[in-house]
This record gives structure tokens, C-alpha cells and sequence, in this order.
């Protein structure tokens, strides 16, 4: 890249700590939040040591306090392809598929996220990113109004659509240029206190789903959520009260365990909003709330359909209206899952990184085959760390999309997902995430190898 454009890590960089300031500024209990887990997360360092060093290790302490997610929604394909070229001015990219109308939510949805290593690193902001799917109204007046109101409106605004169209036309953007671009982008994420539609408009949308409401009624895809990430979700879910937030009642994902797997999350509920319909009608709308997330060790595809089976199992229990009760019989459950990295490697059940010990010597064969990698481990030549999951939960998601839509659950819609209708509208493929961990997986074992190969 030529070295007058900054780096599109420095510009995702730039935007998600200017994101958290304007969030900071609209949702003041975010700001609560974020010193609450700050907190959390340095009383855990503090009192393990272990901990702290393997995070340091693998090069999560520095990144923890700028690390965020945030969710967005929009209406059309049109909506979605246009903000996939604004996310990869930032050096994000859209990974995985995620079907909610499974959950009884009428969106698909992919995250936009860095990919490798070194981006990762720096700053692994992720945008959980849900297209509307219109063909899921059942009412077809309806369902035509809505496409209708959201053809007049434009996301994204004039200046960040040339200064996009800039980036990629030369292959980057200067220092001033990127200044323009992540204050321009920022107005596509804003909250908008005055509808597009009127009252009756907004009260039929919003009585076929209220997500279609909040999709459909406003000029864009405001940012809903913004998420830290804390090394004790347990304790901030425990501590949410006494800072004045009102948690949702369970924490979504995998139980507390000695090695975090995947993701934990939980939230606090939207908040009531005043706005103002088109008619001058003045009326409220809930959409915006905080979430906090945990984030453990990714796992291979035999790892995760391990996840899937023991989570469908725990569902079949008798739901638990409290989260200790919850996470009592999830843990029960899940003790089916190995619970050491020794074990998560050697059944291939993770993905780690590998490194190269200081100073150790080894002659190495042609051909490593999992026997001698074992061996290397067990020497102490190769060191491995497990690998972060960057990405989301279905299952996870529609509880946090139930939450904040203000627990109203609705059937599933008979709809199947269809990722090549959400990759056309794209205008791309998503990356497949399993792929991902294991090439970066790879990679590190490669580099590792190299390394020894180099000292003999
Ligand atoms: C997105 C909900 C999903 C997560 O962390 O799983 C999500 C939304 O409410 O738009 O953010
Ligand atoms: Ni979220």
C-alpha cells in the first residue's frame, strides 16, 4: 500500500473509538457500563497472575480496552452492499451467516470484522450486521409500504459515499481523507429522535414486528448496541445493579468454565426513547441498550457441533427463570465438555496458536505428522495458546434480539435460511469462519515450524 494512505487498521481504529464516544453521548449508562467491566477486568488481572500473563502472551491484554462489538440493521440489499464497501475502508469483512428467522426474528445476518492476525491484534472491532427480510411480512400492503419507505432514504451520506468510492479507486485514503471518511460514516450510525413515518405507519409496522418498526421507521440503521468485552461476565452481571443497570435475566452462551469456550454475553434492557413521528405525533420507541460479552477459546467444527448438541440438550430442561438456576444445569450439562486445553487440543475440539519456544533446538523430520507435533508440545518446543473466537452465536443472538424487543417471543417463521439470497444481496461471499481459524491455525504452526527449521 502506498505509505501516504493510513492503513485501514488505524481508520477502524479511529472510527470505533469515536462510534463509543457518540454512544457514550447517546446512551450515558453505556458509559456506566464500560467503567464498570474497566473494572471488573483489572480486579481479575490483579488476582490472577496466570491469567494475566497468557493474555499478555497472546497479545489480548493490549487490544482488551478498545476491543468492542456493535449491531446494526438494515432494510434493503441495496442498504447492505453499500455499507460492506464502507466496512472495507476499515479493513472489515463480512464473516459468517447467521439465520435468526429460526429464532422468530425476521432478519439474516453476517459480522463485519478484521480478519488476520495482525489486524486482529490491533483493534478486532466487529459490526453484527442483520438484513430485513421484507419477504417475511406477511401482509402483503404491508410489506410494499415498507419497501416503499425505505427506498427514499439514504444511509449513507453523500460525502462518505465519494470518499468510499475514493478509497477504492486508489487503494486508500490520506490522513485528511480519512479524518472526512470516519466523521462521515459516524452519521450513518446515529440515533435520529424524529421517525420517517407517521403514528398509524408506525404503529402497523411495529405490530407485525417490532424490529420492522425499528428497521423501517427511521433515516438509517442506528447503532442499537455497543459491546466491551470483560473477563468476568459472572461479576459484571452480579455487579450490573449496583451501578444502576437492570441486566436481562440470563447470561446466553456456554456455562463459567476453568477454559472459556466461544462466547458468553448478556445485556440490559433497551432503553424508552421519545421521538416524534412524521404527523408531529410525539411517541416512544425501544431500541438501543448496552451488552457486555466474555470471550473464550474458538472451537473446530467438531468442537462446536459438540457445543450445538450439548446447548440443544440443555434447552430441552425445563427453562430456568433465574440465572443461577440457569447456569447450574447449564454447567451440569456441558460437563461433557472437556474442560482443559491439553484435552480441547489433542481431541481437536480448539484452534490455538502455535510459537516457537526461545532458544529451543530440535532437528525436525520432513514430515510432521500429529505424533511428532504432540511430541514438540510435550517437550516444550512448540508453546500454544488457545486462539480467540471473534465471531457470534445464533442462539445467543436471538435471546439478545428477544431481550432488548422487550422479551415477546414469537414462533419461528417457516422461512429456511438462505445465505446464497443474503450473499447476493451482499454483493459478496461471507467468509466461512471455521475456514478462517483453521488457516490462521495453520499459519502459526507454519511459522513455528519455520522458526525451528531456522536455529538448526
Ligand atoms: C443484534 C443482536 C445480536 C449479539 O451480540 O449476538 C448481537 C441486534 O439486536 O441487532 O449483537
Ligand atoms: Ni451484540
Amino acid at each position: 500500500m502506498d505509505a501516504a494512505y493510513v492503513s485501514a487498521d488505524d481508520i477502524r481504529d479511529h472510527f470505533s473509538k469515536a462510534m463509543s464516544a457518540m454512544y457514550q453521548q447517546e446512551v450515558p449508562q453505556y458509559g456506566t457500563l464500560l467503567s464498570l467491566v474497566e473494572r471488573v477486568n483489572r480486579d481479575v488481572l490483579a488476582d490472577d497472575a496466570d491469567l494475566a500473563r497468557s493474555l499478555e502472551a497472546s497479545d489480548e491484554l493490549a487490544r482488551l480496552s478498545v476491543e468492542r462489538h456493535g449491531a446494526i440493521r438494515v432494510g434493503l440489499p441495496e442498504e447492505l452492499a453499500l455499507l460492506r464497501r464502507m466496512f472495507a475502508v476499515m479493513g472489515m469483512y463480512p464473516v459468517g451467516y447467521y439465520d435468526l428467522a429460526a429464532a422468530g426474528v425476521p432478519v439474516h445476518s453476517t459480522a463485519f470484522r478484521p480478519v488476520d492476525d495482525d489486524a486482529l491484534r490491533r483493534n478486532p472491532f466487529r459490526v453484527f450486521t442483520s438484513l430485513l427480510r421484507l419477504e417475511l411480512i406477511e401482509n402483503a400492503a404491508l410489506r410494499e409500504q415498507a419497501r416503499e419507505i425505505l427506498s427514499h432514504r439514504e444511509i449513507v451520506t453523500p460525502e462518505a459515499q465519494a470518499l468510499i468510492a475514493r478509497c477504492e479507486a486508489q487503494g486508500g485514503l490520506n490522513a485528511a481523507d480519512a479524518e472526512a471518511f470516519v466523521q462521515a460514516a459516524l452519521d450513518t450510525f446515529r440515533w435520529h429522535h424524529d421517525a420517517t413515518v407517521d403514528r398509524a405507519t408506525y404503529d402497523r409496522l411495529h405490530q407485525e414486528h417490532r424490529l420492522i418498526a425499528d428497521v423501517v421507521s427511521f433515516h438509517g440503521p442506528h447503532i442499537n448496541h455497543l459491546t466491551p468485552r470483560t473477563l468476568d461476565i459472572d461479576a459484571v452481571q452480579q455487579q450490573m445493579p449496583s451501578v444502576g443497570i437492570d441486566p436481562k435475566a440470563v447470561i446466553e452462551g456456554p456455562p463459567r468454565r476453568c477454559c472459556p469456550i466461544l462466547l458468553r454475553q448478556t445485556s440490559f434492557k433497551a432503553l424508552e426513547e421519545t421521538i416524534t413521528f412524521a404527523d408531529s405525533v410525539a411517541g416512544h420507541h425501544t431500541a438501543r441498550f448496552g451488552e457486555i460479552e466474555q470471550r473464550g477459546v474458538a472451537l473446530t467444527q467438531k468442537g462446536r457441533a459438540l457445543y450445538d448438541q450439548l446447548l440443544a440438550q440443555s434447552r430441552q430442561l425445563p427453562a430456568a427463570q433465574d440465572n443461577a438456576t440457569h447456569q447450574a444445569q447449564l454447567a451440569e450439562v456441558f460437563q461433557a465438555f472437556p474442560d482443559d486445553l491439553d484435552t480441547l487440543r489433542r481431541e481437536g475440539l480448539a484452534f490455538f496458536h502455535y510459537y516457537a519456544a526461545p532458544d529451543a533446538k530440535v532437528s525436525l523430520p520432513e514430515h510432521i505428522d500429529a505424533e511428532t507435533l504432540e511430541a514438540l508440545v510435550d517437550q516444550g518446543v512448540l508453546f500454544c495458546q488457545p486462539m480467540i473466537y471473534e465471531d457470534f452465536l445464533p442462539v445467543s443472538a436471538a435471546g439478545i434480539f428477544q431481550s432488548n424487543l422487550g422479551g415477546e417471543e414469537r414462533d419461528e417463521y417457516a422461512s429456511q435460511a438462505n445465505q446464497a439470497q443474503f450473499e447476493h444481496d451482499l454483493g459478496a461471499d461471507v467468509i466461512d469462519e471455521i475456514a478462517l481459524y483453521a488457516s490462521r491455525e495453520q499459519a502459526s504452526l507454519d511459522a513455528a515450524l519455520a522458526v525451528l527449521k531456522g536455529r538448526c
